[in-house]
């Protein structure tokens, strides 16, 4: 979808390791109810511009499939993709414990180019996939192990800069929880 130039408009960039359920939340930001929707989604290949009207506003939502082949790409055109956006959106599965250490590295990365680049953005992070009755339906995420994420995020990033954590689930369409 091409990008629409207009000066009311939003730019969002929303990125994180691949199946952790970025495009998911786009249709959920653009409203899709439908079920069928959700379970037709593909992985999306390099990125993908979502324009849609919502709260008196028109936003663009860049949608990054997150696939290591496409990774490396947006880093070597950082500065261009982000030109603009005045919000970029993280987002960790968080039932995907086995590569936490993977995307904290990808976070790490965005974060200290964000930085060398100078943007002034609102960053948010989603712990996504944050289910109702998580921790009765995969036993292994308990509070803890979240407790320790969040650590481990507070620590990657330098202290002067802003962001805020949210817990997200499309199963609360869509419900963001501040921590
Ligand atoms: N349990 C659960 N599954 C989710 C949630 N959000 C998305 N999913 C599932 O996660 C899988 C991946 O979702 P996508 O939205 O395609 O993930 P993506 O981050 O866009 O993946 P790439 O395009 O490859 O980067 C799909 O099977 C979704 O149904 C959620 O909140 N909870
Ligand atoms: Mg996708």
């Amino acid at each position: 979808m091409q990008e629409k130039e207009s000066k009311n408009t939003k730019k969002i960039v929303i990125m994180g390791l691949d199946n952790s359920g970025k495009t998911s939340i786009v249709l959920c930001l653009k409203g899709v109810k439908n079920l069928s929707s959700f379970s037709s989604i593909k992985p999306t290949r390099g990125f993908e511009i979502n324009n849609f009207h919502t709260l008196g506003s028109e936003f663009n939502i860049w949608d990054f499939g997150g696939q290591a082949q496409f990774r490396e790409d947006y880093f070597k055109n950082f500065k261009n993709h982000i030109k603009g956006a005045s919000k970029l959106i993280y987002v960790i599965d968080i039932q995907d414990r086995e590569r936490y250490d993977l995307s904290l590295e990808y976070l790490h990365r965005i974060i200290m180019l964000l930085i060398k680049v100078k943007v002034n953005l609102d960053f948010s992070l989603f712990l996504h996939k944050f289910d109702p009755d998580i921790e009765i339906i995969k036993n292994e995420i308990k509070e803890e192990v979240i407790q320790v994420l969040i650590k481990q995020i507070e620590d990657l990033i330098p202290p002067d800069f802003p962001y805020q954590i949210y817990k997200t689930s499309i199963y609360t369409v869509f419900q963001k929880m501040l921590i």
